[in-house]
């Protein structure tokens, strides 16, 4: 018997895109919301966090989505977006993090947004924790360091759970979750400064937010026995930057590191190439019989972000050539860059796409991808926009692959492109680091309108929905 695979993307599939709350929402402080870590972030991961908010922190009002959510949805479905990804701001449902009573205003502001959704037939992806911890469990706990946040983070899931659920099929516990690596602050709310971070507090700190994320599975399961709940990861394929084996080697190490979050989550229990790290590096970690079995409850799906590939050599002297991508690792000589770096590699999200799908079986969710670019606002017949063929460019060439992968025969649920909507970047704090369909006048003083003008890509990805992404090449 031959089985055939779709050439193109199954029926159903969710066409959209993705923000997080404190990037685009502004209102910082307004209706009982509290300060989340973002709020002491003025430049991002460019420099060390301040002690209290500051004024010229683009996201205090970001682009003004916590009033302008129902026009911007309305473009959204303009498009015909399938899907909206977009975060809770932990901090307006719980200012503090550790309180027992949520804040009502704050959950009135989510229930307006899902309302506007279901308006336009817009099936809703919600992140529950989006670099956005309360400041106060940062700075009074040490953050996911200290177990007492497993349960503060299920309170507020319970509550979200129990106030949404019946109309949020789609949950994600923990954006990018192993950045945590990387950036301990912004991922997992942790002032200890990174070089100063024990790999005994770091891996605790990542255990806790694990049985959090399966506790959270859990009770999702039981409060809404429809949801579907999956983890988020940073895909990055990890190529060896030679054919020398000690390359590979080195390659794979690396790869673990990533993997490591995906195979908890999808199997319930630590590898044995993490245990081996443990073991050789002195780490004991607090395991309890509860968490164990906590562990257990895996993931419905996985969802994860693609930016881009790296390459990793186990020769030290090639290591600190040239500039790195997003985690580190060595550059591919063979690949162009965005103007903020970040190596171009669309045949890597198949990679990502088999490679995941083979590993774990479980349906995946590219729920981000896209390109910041520095966008210039044009007169044309007319009206503004930007003619940003760059970014047409770039989500066309990724889409090819994931098409590719679909052939391959992986289960992809989905495609959210990141920033649908110009938004304040993440690693720099920017706004002139753009991703949208849709630009925003504003600029990285603070100074502009708020106007939106649909881009060139705007029109270009709404025939792409409406061909269910047969018009791509
Ligand atoms: C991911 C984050 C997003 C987003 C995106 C683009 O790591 O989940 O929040 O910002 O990257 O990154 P940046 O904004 O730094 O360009």
């Amino acid at each position: 018997m031959t089985t055939t695979f779709p050439a193109t993307f199954p029926q159903g599939f969710l066409w959209g895109g993705a923000i997080a709350a404190n990037q685009i929402e502004g209102a910082f402080d307004k209706d009982g919301k509290g300060l989340s870590i973002q709020d002491v972030m003025p430049d991002g991961l460019q420099t060390s966090p301040t002690e209290s908010p500051t004024e010229d922190n683009l996201k205090q009002v970001g682009i003004d989505f916590y009033h302008r959510y129902a026009e911007d949805i309305a473009l959204f479905a303009e498009m015909g977006f399938k899907v909206f990804r977009f975060s809770i701001a932990w901090s307006r449902i719980f200012p503090q993090g550790d309180e027992e009573i949520p804040n009502e205003d704050g959950l009135a502001f989510y229930d307006r947004v899902l309302d506007e959704l279901e308006r336009h037939g817009i099936e809703p992806l919600v992140t529950i924790s989006h670099y956005e911890t309360p400041l106060h469990l940062a700075r009074a706990y040490n953050g996911w360091t200290s177990r007492k946040l497993i349960g503060y983070y299920e309170r507020y899931c319970r509550t979200l759970f129990e106030r949404y659920g019946a109309r949020v099929r789609y949950w994600l516990t923990f954006n990018e979750i192993n950045s945590v690596l990387h950036f301990p602050f912004m991922s997992g709310g942790i002032p200890t400064p990174k070089d100063e971070l024990s790999q005994q507090d770091l891996y605790q700190a990542i255990h806790h937010e694990l049985v959090a994320s399966a506790r959270a599975t859990r009770l999702a399961h039981e409060v809404m026995p429809h949801a579907q709940v999956g983890c988020m990861i940073i895909a990055m394929p990890v190529y060896p930057l030679t054919p020398d084996p000690s390359d590979v080697v080195a390659a794979m190490h690396s790869a673990h590191a990533s993997y490591a979050f995906g195979d908890i989550h999808c199997r319930g229990k630590y590898p044995g190439y993490l245990l081996r790290h443990f073991r050789e590096n002195g780490i004991t970690l607090d395991i309890t019989a509860q968490d164990r079995e906590d562990l257990e409850n895996t993931v419905d799906f996985v969802s994860f972000s693609y930016y881009m590939s790296t390459c990793e050599t186990a020769d030290p002297s090639k290591k600190l050539k040239g500039k790195g991508n997003l985690l580190g690792g060595v550059p591919n000589p063979t690949l162009e860059a965005s103007e903020w770096g970040w190596q171009i590699d669309p045949q890597g999200l198949r990679v990502v796409l088999n490679d995941y799908w083979e590993r774990w079986q479980k349906p995946l969710f590219i729920v981000e991808n896209g390109i910041g670019a520095m966008d210039r606002l044009v007169e044309a017949n007319g009206t503004k926009t930007v003619l940003d063929d760059y970014r047409i460019d770039y989500i066309n060439d990724h889409l090819v692959q994931a098409r590719e992968a679909v052939a391959d025969g992986v289960n992809v649920l989905g495609y959210t492109t990141w920033g649908c909507i110009d938004l304040v970047s993440a690693s720099t704090a920017q706004m002139s680091k753009r991703y949208g369909f849709i630009y925003v006048d504003r600029n990285d003083d603070g100074t502009g309108t708020l106007e939106r003008y649909p881009k060139k890509s705007f029109d270009w990805y709404r025939t792409v929905i409406a061909t269910n992404g047969a018009m791509l090449q």
